[in-house]
């Protein structure tokens, strides 16, 4: 894997309701993700947060536009900047650690690095699909559809973001974790023919296997490969201090088992680690995972 790491921390909460997501990518910095990354050797550029004005935030959080979007001019304006921030590490030969901040950040880097390949691959390890448009959405809530908007469907300006049309393909992508799915992600899903592992699937299969079919599904078409985390992929015992939780998810050993799979096929390019709220969290405990998380992907080894 790419050995230089740049760390940018995409501090927003405008994509759902809860402030305190955006202070995530500095829980994970205590949590000591930087000293982590460089003792597995990787040399590490924290190029600080993206935010918005925390003024500006609370004035402008929880308004809905009148396709019941939240904070939807906020939304479009943080991930404008965050595409730009992310496109110029991958231009500077880096890999681009995006730290959150709330899932809707996943439009602006997907938008930042989609540019560089024809067929960039997506894993996304959630509980959730975060395929809604503002049709199908429960919430109006904006992180529940990056990956929606990213594959092409709904509002307009947020599909072309940064640059023009979808920056990802359907059959580019693999969930993984998934527990909570709306109906109309599961049209969605149906329709497109998406791969698919439920949680149902996780226990059936085990994580190794579901990691090397989703592997064995991307690694031949695609020439890059994101990795989309989110903590709520993980059970709430494990990881509290995310604002979406739902029980029934992945333990921290099987993460890291998943983790390190990908790290042995040598193929990730880029990841988002999102949706660490530590105003929600017991202690820290939620980054501290989610820093371990990290560890396993960068090589970290048990032995
Ligand atoms: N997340 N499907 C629900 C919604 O409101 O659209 C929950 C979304 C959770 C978002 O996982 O980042
Ligand atoms: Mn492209
Ligand atoms: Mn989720
Ligand atoms: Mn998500």
């Amino acid at each position: 894997m790419n050995q230089n790491a740049h760390i940018i921390g995409a501090a927003t909460a405008f994509g759902q309701p809860r402030l305190g997501v955006d202070l995530g990518p500095d829980a994970l910095r205590y949590a000591g993700l930087t000293k982590m990354l460089k003792e597995l050797g990787l040399s590490v550029t924290d190029k600080g947060n993206i935010k918005g004005n925390f003024e500006v935030e609370a004035e402008r959080h929880n308004i809905k536009n009148d396709d019941n979007l939240l904070n939807y001019d906020a939304v479009k304006d943080f991930n404008t900047i965050l595409a730009g921030a992310v496109d110029a590490s991958v231009s500077n030969g880096a890999f681009p650690l995006i730290l959150g901040g709330d899932h809707s950040l996943a439009i602006g880097s997907l938008a930042g690095i989609s540019r560089h390949y024809e067929n960039l691959g997506v894993i996304w390890y959630d509980a959730h699909g975060d395929l809604n448009d503002s049709r199908t959405s429960p919430s109006g809530n904006i992180h529940g559809m990056p990956l929606g908007i990213s594959c092409g469907i709904g509002d307009a300006d947020l599909v072309n973001l940064y640059d023009a049309g979808p920056k990802v393909k359907p059959e580019n992508i693999v969930l993984i974790g998934m527990r909570d799915l709306d109906e109309g992600e599961k049209q969605y899903i149906h329709d497109n023919d998406i791969l698919t592992f439920t949680m149902t699937d996780v226990k059936m299969m085990g994580i190794a296997e579901v990691m090397k079919q989703a592997l064995d599904h991307l690694v031949e078409k695609c020439d890059g490969l994101h990795l989309s985390l989110d903590v709520d992929g993980l059970d709430p015992m494990e990881t509290p201090g995310t604002g979406t939780p739902v029980d029934g998810g992945l333990s921290l050993s099987e993460t890291q088992l998943a983790m390190s799979i990908l790290n042995d096929s040598d193929r990730i390019t880029s990841m988002d680690l999102v949706e660490v709220n530590p105003l929600l969290d017991d202690g820290n405990k939620t980054a501290g995972k989610a820093v371990e998380i990290a560890a396993s992907l960068f090589g970290k080894k048990q032995l």
